[in-house]
């Protein structure tokens, strides 16, 4: 079964699941095999990697090292077409729907598109928003786009519903790494509420009760990595919040 297949069981079932993002510049390999180890006795559902910029240049021994010490898929979350990895099981092919800036939009994956159509990678489309959290974040500066404000429903909802319509597969409402605000509570309801494609939330979830809280609103995916890199332990209770769900 694809990977997407996967997710689209899971979610209309209702069942809410939990990636646990990792950065490759912000953790060592013994972290990343500690994180994975835990990650998989913790029933967590994916695990995503990548970050703003890729500066160690760790990308494919992380991915092999998680693959190595867990059985869970490892998905590509790119923040530019250098994060590349074959050794992983899948890419979020990311479009930045919510902002203006063409290359974001279309213009990388026009460079990318061959080479993944050769690489042995399931390439599943998403249409990736940014939502205005407290301050500005590190993909709002590298991308170059405004977010779209968090009192801003209507935006928000137009926008995702746009993006199924032009056949985008997941719509990801995304606060930003770290972000001091995660994506309010309403805004989840009401994007939830205008698609019928999966929703991934991350950016600033850091106890399970806000992970609770975000899966109630309407979210499929979860994606949590600061909270995890600074407290491992956390996996645990947050993937216990939002499966027990
Ligand atoms: C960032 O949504 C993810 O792209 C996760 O954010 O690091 O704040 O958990 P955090």
């Amino acid at each position: 079964m694809s990977l997407y297949s996967a997710i689209l069981n899971k979610s209309s079932k209702g069942k809410k699941q939990l990636a646990v993002l990792v950065d490759p510049d912000k953790l060592g390999m013994r972290e990343i095999e500690k994180l994975a180890a835990i990650s998989a006795g913790a029933g967590v559902d994916y695990i995503f990697v990548g970050g703003s910029l890729l500066i160690n240049n760790q990308l494919d021994l992380c991915v092999k090292t998680l693959k190595e010490n867990t059985h869970l898929p490892v998905v590509l979350f790119p923040g530019n077409t250098m994060q590349m990895s074959w050794k992983a099981d899948a890419i979020l092919f990311l479009s930045l729907i919510s902002g203006r800036n063409a290359e974001m939009l279309i213009g990388r994956h026009v460079i990318s598109a061959p080479y993944l159509k050769i690489s042995p990678l399931e390439v599943i489309s998403c249409g990736y928003m940014l939502v205005e959290s407290g301050k500005q974040t590190a993909v709002q500066y590298m991308s170059n786009t405004s977010p779209i404000p968090s009192s801003k429903n209507d935006i928000a909802i137009c926008t995702a519903m746009a993006g199924e319509m032009l056949g985008l597969k997941l719509i990801y409402l995304e606060a930003g790494s770290g972000a001091i605000n995660p994506v309010p509570v309403g805004m989840i309801e009401n994007v939830k509420g205008s698609i019928t494609i999966p929703l991934i939330v991350g950016g600033g979830i850091r106890t399970p009760e806000q992970a609770a809280e975000t899966c109630k609103a309407g979210t499929d995916i979860l994606v949590v990595g600061t909270a995890f890199e600074k407290d491992p332990g956390l996996v645990k209770e947050i993937s216990a919040a939002i499966h027990n769900f």
